[in-house]
């Protein structure tokens, strides 16, 4: 495909520091579900995730796991690339950070910075000292005011991390002298910074006053050196967020994927990392004459059956305990439909099961395999042909053919819960519609009306089986095949090419199996 709309969608890159959890499949699935709507809606997207490998936390971890910070990062960063496939996740490339390729396009940005001033007329990167507080699970530096002194005596950050106190030579962003353009950037453009809440959080902050940022680090040494003095390498986050550039061909910007893609239309995250995000990339690009992200979504947090997530408590869920657990496709489908994206919410083992045996087996699965399965019976295995339609059957086909509109602008604000809550009512009114039309009745009385009934039908579960590809892709793909759709008549512009009568079907199968306890939760 060439020219026509683009679409360029990243994940954060996890730390690889430890193994992947809930929240990492969450973010990805989300982003996942995006990229496949945007493919399927004809734009030639580009989806990026991968992992983060420079810096104090996962140098300490590697020491602590006794081996090499090059050997370690190789072994963790290969479980992420095992979950994103576990998840189905469609990504285009996966970036390591220390990938020859980033380390170039560090170094070629950090000098790009360097070579120009601030609004203000002064140089962006000047050297300096850094004396303050740190902390290394954050890998953030905090300021004097924002740390508490425990009970224990141990001082934290507003996150609950550890502070230690750093002294050592640093080279600084003028991050100060770039307080007024970021706030007219937010007030001008306020949809680059959701959902709306947190973008109050965002220019609160910046309205608060800037602080230069250091962003060079000389106490020890596992990270992309400074250009002409390698005795300091780079601040973590300055070298994890060009990741962003480095995939799409930075320092080549005039021809290629940068041209093609950049800026990115959107990069999803969680609100834990929303400041580094909205306040310090958008800053960095703009100091090197690149244009900011269009949109950074940061969305809310897990917790799980109530409980924080913590090493001490040991409850970080791996996926593929989930997947196995329960299926992916339902997990995926919980993900998106439990919560308003962007609020925080609970994975409770009985919320999950709600899910499945009400919308997915009950609802959805149960109107599919009663439609198909009358159709087997009833029709020979073919798709019937329609008579004259009634208002009631063209309600129902109403409400199915305007699904793409209303889902087109609830994907654009990343209101995925809605999406699913839009196909779930039509879904609900197709049920009372079997109801109500009584096919099963119509076979003993009108089989030319009972064959409409169940066109109608049919052509709606079309429907909402390719709208609901993003989310779960293998149940709406078995669903497709059992209506007989072709591969290529799968993405959104074949919405409008309706189900050809006669066409043989095979025999149907159940998509969404009831979730049946086999034991007692624990
Ligand atoms: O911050 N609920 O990496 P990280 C929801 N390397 N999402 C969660 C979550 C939870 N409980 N826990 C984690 C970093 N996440 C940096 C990013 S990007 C240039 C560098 C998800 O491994 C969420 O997306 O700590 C969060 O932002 C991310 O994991 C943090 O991953």
């Amino acid at each position: 495909m060439s020219g026509g709309r683009t679409y360029y969608l990243t994940t954060p890159i996890f730390y690889v520091n430890d193994a992947p959890h809930i929240g990492h499949a969450y973010t990805c699935v989300a982003a996942d579900a995006l990229a496949r709507f945007m493919r399927l809606d004809g734009a030639r997207v580009h989806f990026l995730t991968g992992t983060d490998e420079h810096g104090q936390k996962v140098a300490k971890s590697a020491e602590a796991a006794g081996l090499d910070a090059q050997a370690f990062c190789d072994r963790v960063s290969q479980n992420f690339r095992e979950m994103a496939r576990l998840m189905n996740i469609s990504n285009d490339d996966f970036i390591r950070t220390t990938e020859e390729r980033h380390i170039r396009a560090c170094q070629a940005l950090w000098r790009a910075i360097a070579a120009r001033k601030t609004p203000k007329g002064r140089d962006n990167i000047y050297r300096g000292t850094y004396a303050g507080w740190y902390a290394v699970r954050d890998e953030a530096f905090y300021g004097e005011e924002e740390i508490t002194l425990g009970p224990d005596g141990a001082r934290r950050a507003p996150s609950g991390a550890e502070v230690e106190w750093v002294e050592e030579p640093s080279y600084f962003f003028r991050l100060s002298d770039w307080q007024d353009w970021l706030v007219d950037h937010y007030e001008k453009h306020p949809e680059r910074a959701a959902p709306a809440g947190r973008r109050n959080e965002v220019l609160s902050f910046i309205k608060g006053g800037l602080r230069d940022l250091s962003i060079s680090r000389t106490s020890f040494s596992w990270g992309v050196p400074v250009p002409d003095d390698p005795q300091h390498i780079m601040y973590v986050w300055f070298d994890a967020l060009i990741n962003y550039i480095t995939a799409v061909g930075y320092p080549e910007t005039a021809t290629g994927a940068f041209a093609t893609f950049w800026p990115a239309d959107l990069h999803m995250v969680g609100k834990d990392i929303i400041r580094f995000h909205c306040v310090y990339w958008p800053a960095f690009l703009e100091a090197a004459g690149l244009a900011p992200p269009k949109r950074v979504f940061g969305h809310g947090w897990w917790t799980v059956e109530g409980q924080k997530m913590s090493k001490s408590l040991g409850n970080f869920i791996p996926p593929r305990q989930l997947v196995e657990q329960y299926g992916l496709d339902p997990v995926r489908y919980f993900m998106l439909r439990e919560l308003p994206f962007g609020s925080d919410g609970d994975f409770s083992h009985r919320a999950v099961v709600h899910r499945i045996n009400g919308d997915l087996a009950n609802d959805f699965g149960n109107l599919a395999q009663r439609v198909l399965s009358m159709i087997n019976r009833n029709c020979a295995s073919r798709v019937p042909a329609p008579g004259t339609l009634t208002p009631a059957d063209e309600a129902l086909l109403a409400s199915a053919r305007a699904l793409h509109a209303r889902l087109s602008a609830d994907f654009a604000e990343q209101a995925f819960h809605r999406a699913l809550e839009a196909l779930w009512q039509v879904v609900a009114e197709a049920n009372r519609y079997v109801d109500e039309q009584a096919p099963w009745a119509l076979r003993k009385t009108d089989t030319a009306r009972m064959g409409s009934v169940l066109y109608v039908l049919a052509e709606t579960i079309r429907h909402l089986a390719l709208l609901a590809q993003p989310v779960v892709p293998q149940a709406a793909a078995k669903l497709l095949d059992q209506l007989a759709v072709p591969a290529d008549r799968r993405d959104f512009a074949a919405l409008a090419r309706p189900l050809v009568p006669g066409t043989q079907l095979p025999k149907p199968e159940g998509i969404f199996p009831r979730y049946v306890e086999t034991a007692a939760p624990a």
